[in-house]
């Protein structure tokens, strides 16, 4: 296909191809994942101004930022999990990771009825029987229907007296995920890749364990997946290029 950037800008420009942000806002009130003690925690986005068109600059403005590198939609690398320390830091994913096909596997219906929702390799080969195999290379995303939470704390943590509620993977699930297609990664619209619930599994936070101990990747915090085909759809995840990072907050985008 000598003319396939054509085609695909011709298709941006008339329409045909839409571009789908799925990134989340990032400030000072977006929601952050609370562990409980004795673990340290990720801190919000926090600025301090630098100049405001004033005396420290006087044509110009800008602030420094403190955030953790999982703070708001972000992207997981191996090196985040002992699972994957011997794996690639952000700097070293290949650019052609970034630009990879999205599997959407929509069970909105069952997370409304139950926010705990475990997600099961039956549930996944349901959704293979329905819309073919899971082609090597691609991101698989879980949509939810947490993104509607996104903007209010309490109900996105959605914080429990056993902890916080929220849907992921079972520890199988996790595994296939991990080991069975061949995925770029497995992203979420929930604050983590593991359900609420995954501290207390064995192992703990499974889907970490399973996917960054696999060279795989994690996004979470997403937006917007209910635009996305099952199939389809070309995901463009941008992290920082971050020397040694564990993780970084992401612009992530898709073309529909
Ligand atoms: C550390 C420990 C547990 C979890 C996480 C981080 C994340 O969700 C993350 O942002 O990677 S569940
Ligand atoms: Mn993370």
């Amino acid at each position: 296909m000598p003319n396939a950037i054509a085609a695909l800008l011709q298709g941006l420009a008339s329409g045909a191809v839409r571009v789908v942000d799925l990134t989340q806002p990032l400030s000072e009130q977006t929601p952050v994942l609370q562990l409980p003690p004795p673990f340290a925690n990720t801190p919000p986005l926090s600025r301090r101004t630098l100049s405001r068109y004033d005396e420290a600059g006087p044509a110009w403005a800008w602030d420094v930022l403190e955030l953790g590198e999982h703070t708001g939609t972000h992207f997981d690398a191996p090196i985040h999990w002992i699972s994957g320390q011997e794996g690639e830091d952000v700097a070293s994913v290949a650019p052609t990771k970034l630009v990879a096909p999205a599997v959407v596997i929509d069970r909105s219906a069952e997370v409304a009825d139950d926010p705990g929702y475990l997600l099961t390799v039956a549930e996944i080969e349901r959704h293979e029987a329905e819309h073919g195999e899971i082609a090597p290379g691609s991101w698989v995303l879980l949509r939810s229907g947490w993104d509607a939470r996104a903007q209010d704390a309490e109900a996105f943590l959605n914080a429990g007296p056993e902890g916080p509620v929220t849907p992921g993977p079972d520890v199988e699930a996790a595994r296939w995920l991990g080991t069975q297609r061949g995925i770029v990664g497995y992203g979420v619209e929930t604050v983590g890749t593991d359900a609420g619930a995954a501290g207390g599994f064995d192992p703990p936070f499974p889907a970490h364990a399973f996917l960054m101990g696999n060279g795989r990747y994690g996004l979470t915090q997403l937006a917007n997946l209910a635009q996305l085909p099952p199939t389809g759809a070309l995901l463009i995840v941008a992290p920082l290029k971050l020397v040694g990072g564990t993780g970084s907050p992401a612009r992530v985008l898709a073309l529909v």
